[in-house]
């Protein structure tokens, strides 16, 4: 039953910062799937091996999961452990990996990116420790798939991926399971519960948008059905297709009814967002926005407030253009601090070494050694835990915390869909002027170091170059800006922008206005407008 099916390489099945994503018809195209998912099983090998198997519930999750889960048994896998309707968050899916001990998994999810017949997908490789495939291995799947001839697959009917049980599939068996269940235990073992409980049974309010993504169960489970939140207070709580045409991204440009409520009249006490895949979270108070790198501080600061973090932290660890908000939290409590390039990958051998508790990134990713991967819920209840210990407004919290610390103010503007040439021209052209940056003086800030970020990983001694231009101004002002690697069409340009005010004064103006003079620098600087033509960006986060 097992069929031999001749193929040869596709170009570009290049994983980027987090897996393989690509526009949906392109990943429905012949053989498309097929060959990578044969490159990460001839990589990782299959043989007797037990994999975790869900996604976010994206267009083409369904028949993605039967394909994969025909080629693992022809490829002799022993066992699949597959979240019911092929659905998993991503760190449900990293904690099965770690619970069951299995030797790895497969994700499917573009994360943020909306999904529909021409939107996008993506699958991606989770390691035995539950974290996104490293660089290394990635690349090696890459090369395998410049060179594959031939792939193997069971000819089956489909399986039953809507009930729970065990089914066997040729000499493979296959364990639906819930895919919520043990999230939701896990998380009971981390944060107060009971104290949760009362925090909404004594009338506080909560707004949690699940934007139509794969969220919606979880969140239900746990702040509806166990911590009793008013039935309602998850919205967009049924995962959907192409997620009711919404842009599963929780920033304040996509989650922009969240944000209007949150701003608005009655506002609620405390209001929350996650992405596609359930990895990102956005946080936001009564009439007040939590940049994520305030959000990362400000738990680093409290996280020894709730049961799992009692015993306070290892180390904090962040993503290099995520602002030094957290660093500064780092340094009064005496910590371990970290700065790694983006891609949640990095952070994995920092937690698996113990040497870092929590993780976070300007990009809506916060996460702790409970599993490796980001987890949107998980820093939503850390969050809540913290508000029903310190029984404070998210809005008193981060006045103090800002007054404690100072306050970087930070955005981040994206520039979307540019001419891949053109962004690379930019690129490379601010790249050769960084040497002779250093001492200029731009809208009245000294530069004093300009680079491209290079990462040597403190614990395997693995280096990553070209992750990023630092542009770095006397006072802790800085400029960075990367293409991401998350796209699927042209080149989106991240500009990160970031200022420090140390206070007393001075800690409450709006970020745009505080960063004016770091915006415009970074447009003289690289020539934006020059080269790509844009004068705005598209998303302003
Ligand atoms: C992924 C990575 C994150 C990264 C983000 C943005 O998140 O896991 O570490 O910060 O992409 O990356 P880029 O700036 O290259 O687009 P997700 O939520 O998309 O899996």
């Amino acid at each position: 039953m097992i069929t031999t099916v001749a193929t040869q390489p596709i170009a570009g099945q290049k994983p980027g910062t987090s897996g393989l994503r690509k526009k949906t018809p392109v990943f429905m195209g012949p053989h498309y799937l097929e060959n990578f998912v044969q490159a990460i099983f001839d990589v990782v090998g299959c043989a007797g091996k037990t994999f975790v198997l869900g996604g976010d519930g994206r267009y083409f999750n369904d028949r993605a999961a039967q394909v994969i889960c025909r080629m693992a048994a022809a490829n002799g896998a022993a066992r699949m452990i597959v979240g019911r309707g092929a659905i998993l968050s991503t760190p449900a899916a990293s904690h099965l990996i770690r619970l069951n001990k299995t030797d790895g998994g497969i994700i499917m999810s573009a994360s943020h990116n909306p999904g529909g017949p021409e939107e996008d997908f993506g699958v991606k490789f989770n390691m035995p420790n539950g974290g996104p495939a490293p660089e290394a291995v990635t690349e090696a799947m890459y090369q395998r798939t410049t060179t594959i001839t031939e792939y193997r697959i069971l000819e089956a009917q489909d399986l039953d991926l809507a009930t729970i049980g065990r089914q066997q599939l040729g000499g493979m068996i296959v364990d639906v399971v819930d895919p919520v269940a043990d999230y939701a235990a896990l998380m009971e073992t981390l944060f107060d519960f009971p104290a949760l409980r009362a925090l909404f049974a004594g009338g506080f309010r909560m707004r949690m948008d699940a934007m139509c993504a794969v969220t919606g169960p979880y969140a239900v489970e746990i702040l509806e059905r166990r911590l009793g939140a008013a039935p309602g207070t998850v919205t967009h709580a049924t995962p959907l297709p192409d997620f009711g045409g919404m842009h599963p991204d929780p920033n304040p440009t996509w989650a922009h009814e969240l944000m209007a409520e949150m701003m608005g009249e009655g506002a609620p006490d405390f209001g929350a967002a996650s992405d596609g895949d359930g990895d990102r979270n956005m946080v936001v108070g009564r009439g007040i926005y939590v940049s994520p790198s305030d959000s990362l501080a400000v738990l680093a600061a409290n996280a020894h407030l709730a049961p799992g973090y009692a015993r306070g932290l290892a180390g904090v660890a962040r993503s290099m253009p995520t602002s030094a908000a957290a660093d500064r939290v780092a340094n009064a409590l005496g910590i371990g601090r970290f700065e790694t390039p983006t891609g949640w990958k990095f952070f994995g051998n920092l937690l698996d070494a113990g040497r870092a508790t929590l993780c976070g990134e300007e990009s809506f990713g916060t996460g702790s050694d409970h599993v490796r991967e980001k987890d949107g819920l998980w820093a939503i209840l850390l969050w809540l835990n913290i508000l029903a210990v310190r029984k404070q407004s998210v809005a008193d919290i981060l006045t103090e915390h800002w007054a404690t610390y100072g306050r970087n103010y930070y955005s981040r503007h994206d520039f979307e869909a540019i001419a891949t040439d053109k962004a690379d021209a930019m690129m490379a052209a601010l790249r050769a002027s960084l040497p002779g940056l250093p001492g200029q003086v731009v809208e009245g800030m000294t530069i004093t170091a300009a680079d491209d970020f290079a990462y040597t990983d403190p614990v395997d001694g693995s280096v990553s170059h070209k992750q990023g231009v630092r542009i770095l101004f006397d006072g802790g002002s800085r400029i960075v800006l990367r293409l991401s690697g998350t796209g699927t069409e042209g080149a989106t340009l991240r500009v990160y922008l970031e200022r420090y005010a140390p206070g007393p004064d001075g800690l409450h103006h709006d970020p745009q206005e505080a960063l004016a003079p770091v915006i415009r620098a970074s447009l003289a600087l690289s020539r934006l407008t020059e080269f790509t033509g844009r004068t705005t960006p598209d998303v302003v986060t």
